[in-house]
């Protein structure tokens, strides 16, 4: 599937915000010298053709389109790059997956467990003629987490004991805020559930290597009636003297304690609601020997605290040294990196994977089981009592 010339050629499916994270992504990594594939931005592909037009100039595509399934289907084309909500993703990535091409899909894999289980039942299908799918988990390509990963494998933290995970924003907190597709079952599945908890749950598995097998949860809507968005879409408005509204049928917030298969105790919690927080997502492991801390907001740095060390106390390590995981490409010590780097990281090791002709991590199985917890979740919300994760029998044949 990948081109002679050692190119892989990218659509990229959805314009919105996540569509031109990747967009800039793609470009960056074009850039990069030290990457197996050379991304060649094919195509662009979205609904509003003016904004299309626009974007594909902007980020450098041969062409755009507003049709996801000529793309997928096109011979120019080898990977998919699914930024679509998640209502989508399953019908795109499947009919990609089709037509033989890679297909790099945005959390959370699906808005149901039943497609995810179709969808990991798939692309193990797929990767047997030599076609790969992941899922773009971009935070395990932040250097201080790869790090955080390596310490943990290398067993300097020991035993894991404790898991810490919180992802908290706060562009909910104003009633105001109206009712945007991401407010929408429908359409994204679940609220700050597969939006933030996602990030968190694949995050926990990422570090700890281990598994989450049971939880009890507690999801809360606390604005349940916004205004409707400029396109109103798919919404059911109960119009007002004033202005329409509409419902909203995701959860703001989301609270968990779990535990992991090897023993930890995991309290685990993300929000939309959370005045002040923008962007941070903080997870803290507590081993039999030591202690690491990562907080986004931070994004270059770790925090690591080891039993018997010389000082007792956090260190804080900055994570820009060549040698640290993804920095020999870039700048000197100390000239830190930024987010969106987190997405050229995730690209180049694709693109790795899929020269050397093997799985990229994390898989579709993984955006499986990660989909099992968040399923787990919403039941023990709605039974109010610990459920344990299924794992396997959602999982399509
Ligand atoms: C919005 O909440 C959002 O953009 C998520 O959709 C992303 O996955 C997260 O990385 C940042 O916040």
């Amino acid at each position: 599937v990948v081109s002679e010339r050692g190119k892989l050629r990218v659509a990229v499916i959805g314009q919105g915000f996540m569509g031109r994270a990747h967009s800039f992504g793609w470009a960056r990594a074009a850039a990069l010298e030290g990457s197996r594939l050379s991304p060649v931005l094919a195509v662009l592909c979205g609904r509003d053709r003016q904004a299309l037009a626009v974007h594909a100039a902007r980020y450098g595509f041969a062409g755009w389109s507003d049709d996801w399934a000529e793309v997928v289907r096109r011979d120019d084309v080898d990977l998919v790059d699914i930024c679509t909500p998640g209502a989508s993703h399953a019908e795109i990535a499947l009919a990609a997956l089709a037509a033989g091409k890679h297909v790099l899909c945005e959390k959370p894999l699906a808005n149901t467990i039943d497609e995810a289980g179709q969808l990991a039942a798939a692309a193990e299908r797929a990767a047997s003629n030599g076609v790969f799918a992941t899922v773009g988990f971009n935070y395990r390509r932040v250097p201080a987490v790869a790090m955080a990963r390596g310490l943990i494998e290398r067993g300097r933290v020991g035993t894991i004991r404790h898991v810490r995970a919180v992802y908290l924003q706060d562009w909910l907190v104003d009633p105001s805020f109206p009712l945007t597709w991401r407010l929408d079952r429908g359409e994204a599945g679940s609220g700050a559930l597969g939006d933030l908890l996602a990030h968190v749950v694949d995050l926990v598995r990422f570090l700890s290597g281990e598994e989450i097998d049971e939880v009890v949860s507690l999801l809360e809507t606390f604005v349940s009636e916004r205004p409707l968005a400029a396109s109103g879409v798919g919404l059911s408005a109960t119009a007002g003297e004033a202005q329409a509204t509409g419902r909203v049928t995701v959860d703001d917030a989301c609270a968990v304690l779990a535990r992991l298969h090897g023993g930890a105790l995991a309290t685990l919690e993300a929000t939309r609601v959370a005045p002040g927080r923008k962007n941070a997502l903080v997870i803290e492991l507590n081993g039999s020997k030591g202690s690491l801390r990562f907080d986004l907001e931070r994004l270059n740095e770790l925090e690591l605290y080891e039993v018997g060390a010389p000082m007792d106390g956090f260190s804080r390590v900055l994570v820009t040294n060549p040698s640290d995981p993804y920095l020999d490409q870039w700048w000197p010590p100390g000239h830190i990196l930024g987010w969106e780097h987190s997405f050229v990281h995730e690209f180049e090791d694709l693109m790795a994977a899929i020269a050397e002709r093997r799985q990229p991590e994390p898989s579709f199985f993984d955006g499986f089981v990660t989909q099992a917890v968040l399923d787990a979740v919403s039941r023990s919300a709605a039974s109010r009592s610990w459920t344990t994760v299924d794992r396997g029998s959602k999982l399509a044949g």
